[in-house]
């Protein structure tokens, strides 16, 4: 490696071998139990709680390190209303007028999901990402941004992950077009609105379509070599 300013990592755990073992069996116990969800209680959760999260997000790998994300975290009843008016808006085209196709629709079947999105005014918190095409390690940088896509998807993980081990429910919706959060969060146009994260406490009558249960298997998935 070239020289460069670093300091020794010290913040590494190792773990015995079998306890790395009962780790990952827990971890993969736990997140399975992650379901997205599409009732949401209108139960208050603290604010602390989403900022803690969303730091947890922020420390994902990125590209250059350059953190091309921004998180606009709503809690304000006024605006959970206007997302939940034009994300309705947009999915009314796409459902009832049919915007998005046959195979489409016929492929989203099986989760029962239409235009009626009460939860983006029930859920205590809405967390909507943009993507930046351009910024910098510093918020005040212009430069390209490289692998922004990627970088934003795997903060996106964190953050699902974060909120989940917190006890909460997610839904990663996605609005489309989703061009109008800009407008509503007053972020610059520039930006690219990447997913809508909704997180609250299940509603009482919040259920799991049992299509999204069909997991595939390790061999499905996984090819070791
Ligand atoms: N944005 C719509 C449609 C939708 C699309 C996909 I791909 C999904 O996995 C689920 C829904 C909606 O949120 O209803």
């Amino acid at each position: 490696m070239k020289e460069h300013a670093s300091i020794a990592l010290s913040d590494f755990h190792e773990y015995p071998a079998e306890e790395m073992i009962e780790r990952s069996k827990a971890f993969y116990q736990d997140i399975k139990r992650r379901h997205s969800i599409r009732s949401f209680s209108d139960r208050s959760v603290p604010r602390e709680i989403i900022e803690n999260c969303i730091r947890a997000a922020g420390t994902a790998p990125s590209g250059a390190n350059h953190q091309p994300w921004h998180f606009v975290a709503i809690s304000s009843a006024e605006i959970k209303k206007q997302v939940r008016e034009k994300a309705e808006h947009e999915e009314r085209a796409f459902y009832d007028d049919r915007k998005a196709g046959e195979t489409w629709l016929n492929a989203l079947e099986p989760l029962g999901t239409d235009a009626n999105k009460p939860y983006l005014e029930s859920a205590p918190w809405l967390i909507a990402i943009f993507a930046q095409r351009r910024g910098g390690v510093s918020v005040d940088d212009h430069q390209k941004n490289y692998y922004v896509p990627e970088s934003v998807g795997i903060a996106t993980g964190f953050l699902i992950n974060a909120l989940h081990s917190c006890g909460l429910g997610t839904l990663t919706h996605t609005p489309n077009p989703m061009k109008f959060l800009n407008e509503v969060c007053g972020r610059d146009p520039a930006e690219r609105a990447f997913l809508l994260l909704v997180t609250g406490y299940p509603g009482d009558d919040a259920t799991v379509p049992e299509h999204a249960l069909i997991k595939k298997s390790l061999g499905d998935i996984c090819t070791f070599m």
